[in-house]
């Protein structure tokens, strides 16, 4: 794919967790813990080990690979798979109660990217790893009971179950929002998520969030420290960003990133 025909921008596809709201350190991880209490187990997963299992995308997947390092559990798979299952319930619950109590604020800049982009007519799309209901909870607090309105597209796990870094979320958001991949940004705070934004050929912003503060993120159109910080990320900036950004070929180009 060539950047040559100067693309303009359609479409902003974002990320939900680490993106929108500081949701994995404010919402998940404490959710979490608090279902390891209710269920007894004497586990807790502090912000560095948090960190380090963010590696691994899907909370059920993360909890089964945490398993694998602990002792005195079931030795059978299914059994295995049962318990993560259950926590993995439990905590998206608990979660759910978290963010009706006492929400998590969307991150500086969010809410007036998407307002901006319902008022200049660039479509937007959700694609995320993460469950449906977390988007709904997370969303409906941050923009309001009609926060669906503004999103041309929702592409949650329950729609596309290959996880990132896989690519499945973006193609989904991409293919339901009907615009090819060079006309459209996508918005994300992780590695997984900016391997998946590539691979679906799509241009990356990254702003960083509080569990990736340091990483590189080679191959990023640009990356932020939030979408206010050092000048707000408008439009017209993604544009001439997306005009001149780095070519993607297929998700093997590497370029510096651009720093905001
Ligand atoms: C992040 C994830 C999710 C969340 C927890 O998703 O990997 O697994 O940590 O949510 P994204 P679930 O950055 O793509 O929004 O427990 O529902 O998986
Ligand atoms: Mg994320």
């Amino acid at each position: 794919m060539s950047r040559a025909a100067s693309p303009g921008l359609r479409a902003l596809v974002w990320d939900v967790d680490g993106t929108l709201a500081e949701t994995e350190r404010d919402g998940h991880r404490v959710a979490f813990n608090l279902a390891f209490k209710e269920f007894g187990l004497p586990w807790r997963w502090d912000s560095v080990t948090y960190g380090r299992l963010l590696q691994v995308t899907g909370g059920r997947e993360r909890l089964l690979h945490d398993f694998a390092s602990r002792p005195g559990l079931p030795a059978d798979a299914g059994e295995r798979e049962r318990l993560a299952a259950e926590l993995h319930r439990r905590k998206n619950a608990i979660y759910a109660t978290l963010l009706e109590s006492r929400g998590i604020a969307l991150r500086p800049g969010v809410r007036e990217l998407i307002e901006a982009g319902c008022a200049e007519g660039v479509a937007q799309a959700i694609a995320t790893t993460t469950s449906r209901a977390n988007v709904e909870a997370l969303l409906r607090h941050g923009l309001g009971a009609d926060w669906r309105q503004r999103f041309a597209a929702v592409v949650c796990a329950e729609d596309a179950p290959a996880k990132k870094p896989h690519p499945q979320a973006y193609l989904l958001a991409l293919q339901q929002l009907g615009c090819a991949a060079h006309e459209a940004i996508a918005i994300e705070d992780s590695p997984n998520g900016l391997a998946a934004a590539r691979g679906a050929g799509i241009a990356t912003v990254v702003t960083r969030s509080a569990y990736f503060a340091r990483q590189p993120f080679d191959g990023a159109l640009a990356v932020c420290e939030d979408l206010c910080t050092p000048q707000p990320v408008s439009l017209d900036r993604l544009r001439g960003w997306l005009q001149r950004g780095p070519a993607i070929t297929g998700g093997a180009a590497q370029a510096p990133a651009r720093r905001c």
